[in-house]
């Protein structure tokens, strides 16, 4: 698998990752099934959105296209094999001394579909910039340090300290969606769709650390190609059947999204921008 020169392993060359991609069916198939959705989910919300013309209610939509187009990107990364490397596991590690096929693309690129997410959802809540802000950086830093503890080679304590400050970000992520978007939402008049956006998007975001705990990456209970399934059925979930609910609602609704207080106001009480708050 990995080529030898005198006895020193060499880099896999790129062709030879995208041989072993080829050769794992099962890992193929996880990648090209959402390529295949992905596409599908962009004709898709293209069409849901012709629509749409209030700016606000565009930006809901602009940010909610954007996922499926990130994700496109980001499974043909795999799928190619450019951003998929086989890491060899410290001392400690199940998988000890092995080269452990890893998907480190995912990570990078949720750094980009998970803010976008979070954009349209905040907006829908009719929340503040400062809570925008802090939720959206807190986010990002889950996934660049998720990022660090699939990449962290020297050290299995080190990998799973990675693992730790990501669940802490998540943790402030999971505060703004759980205690305060919802209050946000309730005086905004967007509670219902709101609050079932929520529960899928909480439910199906905490699948994931659980997912890389156990898979090749973290304990190695999980072989690789079904964890890479696993993450793959969550972004169904959370990005596409996501996007579809919150495009179809704001298609149907987007008077009440035009009533809104402006999304770039610090929350600051007389700081209400230029629409009008609902008035229910
Ligand atoms: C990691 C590992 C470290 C601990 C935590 C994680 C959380 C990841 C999440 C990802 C969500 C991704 C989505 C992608 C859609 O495009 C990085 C797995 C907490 C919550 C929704």
């Amino acid at each position: 698998m990995v080529a030898l020169v005198h006895g020193v392993p060499l880099e896999m060359t790129q062709a030879e990752v995208y041989q072993e991609v080829q050769d794992n069916v099962l890992l193929n198939a996880s990648f090209w099934a959402n390529i295949a959705l992905a596409g599908v989910a962009i004709l898709l919300f293209v069409y849901m959105g012709r629509n749409v013309t209030d700016p606000r209610a565009k930006l809901i939509w602009v940010a909610t296209l954007l996922v499926p187009l990130v994700s496109i990107a980001s499974y043909t990364g795999l799928a190619s094999g450019l951003t998929i490397s086989f890491f060899e596991m410290p001392s400690g590690h199940a998988l000890a001394g092995e080269e452990v096929l890893t998907m480190w693309g995912r990570y990078l690129t949720w750094t980009l579909s998970t803010p976008m997410i979070l954009l349209a959802l905040g907006l829908l809540a009719g929340t503040n910039l400062t809570k925008l802000f802090t939720i959206i950086t807190a986010d990002i830093a889950m996934c660049v340090t998720g990022l660090a503890a699939a990449m962290t080679t020297s050290s299995y304590g080190l990998r799973w300290f990675w693992y730790f400050l990501s669940c802490t970000f998540f943790i402030v992520v999971l505060y703004v969606l759980l205690v305060e978007w919802p209050k946000d939402a309730e005086a905004a008049g967007t509670s219902d769709i709101f609050n079932m956006l929520k529960i899928l998007t909480v439910v199906l975001w905490l699948g994931y650390p659980i997912f890389w705990a156990l898979g090749a990456e973290g304990l190695a209970i999980l072989d690789v190609a079904i964890t890479s399934w696993g993450y793959s059925a969550l972004d169904i979930g959370a990005k596409y059947v996501f996007a579809f609910l919150l495009l179809r609602w704001v298609a149907a609704n987007e008077a009440l999204i035009a009533r809104q207080p402006s999304a770039f106001g610090t929350g600051i009480v007389d700081d209400t921008g230029t629409g009008t708050p609902a008035d229910d």
